[in-house]
């Protein structure tokens, strides 16, 4: 990382409630390369916004967030878990900005009783892809093997090939298209989302699963994603009962700048609405 703290980012480990971290990992991108910036660029953009957070009425400046920076990258999975455990142990709230999202399982693997809610265009839910299992194309096939399938609820979804959807059906892996999100609409959607992940949640988005009108900085675009005000939305009303967030493939060479910003905010949204719900 080039020294630039996330926004606000003021707390030291001990006094705070959030830890942010990176994890420029860019190992097995499948088309445009370079999410491995993207913790850098995320914290970049997080400068735009005011600390003051209007419809929330909290100041992030005064909630007590670390950044640590970014980890080494020499040793992902161990790296991760480690740093998850850590900030786990100390009763806070692990947000880790990728990065690929293959990092994902490894971050889910060290909470103890969670179901998992994404955002993405993909499923992810391939076995392998080119020999390997730890390919970002296979993140979610990751977590169900930690967690089980139907503790995992992937919204967004418009990418999925054939032995994916074979195996989804076959292991009772529920999933929510964009198109289906749209149909609902954000408050249907809120309620079955409340309905079939009940109980402490991990939030994990990656930014795909916006359309890439307003997230055009990613490294496999779909179009006809879902519109940043429902992902919001939905990350406000599940932050309160969610002790674990990551936001993962941001690819800043591909990026106006606005996709690194979005996830920024999301940041911001999240840490502010579960202030606001736990505190308020
Ligand atoms: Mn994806």
């Amino acid at each position: 990382m080039n020294g630039t703290l996330f926004s606000d980012a003021h707390a030291v480990f001990s006094n705070s409630k959030y830890v942010i971290f990176g994890v420029p990992l860019d190992l097995t991108g499948t088309h445009r390369r370079g999410t491995g910036k993207g913790p850098e660029s995320i914290r970049n953009e997080s400068y735009t916004y005011e600390s003051f957070m209007p419809d929330l009425e909290i100041d992030f400046s005064e909630i007590p967030t670390y950044d640590k920076g970014d980890l080494p990258m020499k040793e992902p999975q161990k790296e991760i878990s480690e740093v998850v455990k850590e900030i786990l142990a100390a009763k806070k709230v692990p947000i880790m900005l990728g990065g690929e999202h293959s990092v994902s399982p490894y971050a889910v693997a060290e909470f103890a009783d969670v179901s998992v809610l994404v955002f993405d265009a993909h499923l992810d839910y391939r076995d392998e892809l080119k020999g390997d299992k730890n390919n970002h194309a296979c993140a979610i096939r990751r977590m169900d093997e930690i967690i089980s399938p139907e503790k995992i609820l992937p919204v967004g979804i418009r990418s999925i090939c054939k032995s994916e959807l074979n195996d989804a059906k076959r292991l009772n892996l529920k999933y929510i298209t964009a198109d289906k999100a749209r149909e609902l609409g954000t408050k249907e959607l809120i309620a079955f989302i409340d309905d079939y992940l009940p109980g402490n949640l991990y939030v994990s988005v990656d930014i795909d699963g916006i359309d890439p009108a307003f997230a055009p900085g990613v490294g496999t675009p779909e179009p006809f994603g879902l519109e940043p005000v429902m992902v919001r939305d939905i990350i406000r009303h599940v932050a309160p009962r969610t002790s674990g967030f990551d936001i993962v493939e941001v690819c800043p060479p591909v990026d106006n700048g606005n996709t690194a910003a979005l996830a920024a905010r999301f940041v911001k949204d999240f840490i502010g609405a579960r202030e606001f719900g736990l505190n308020y």
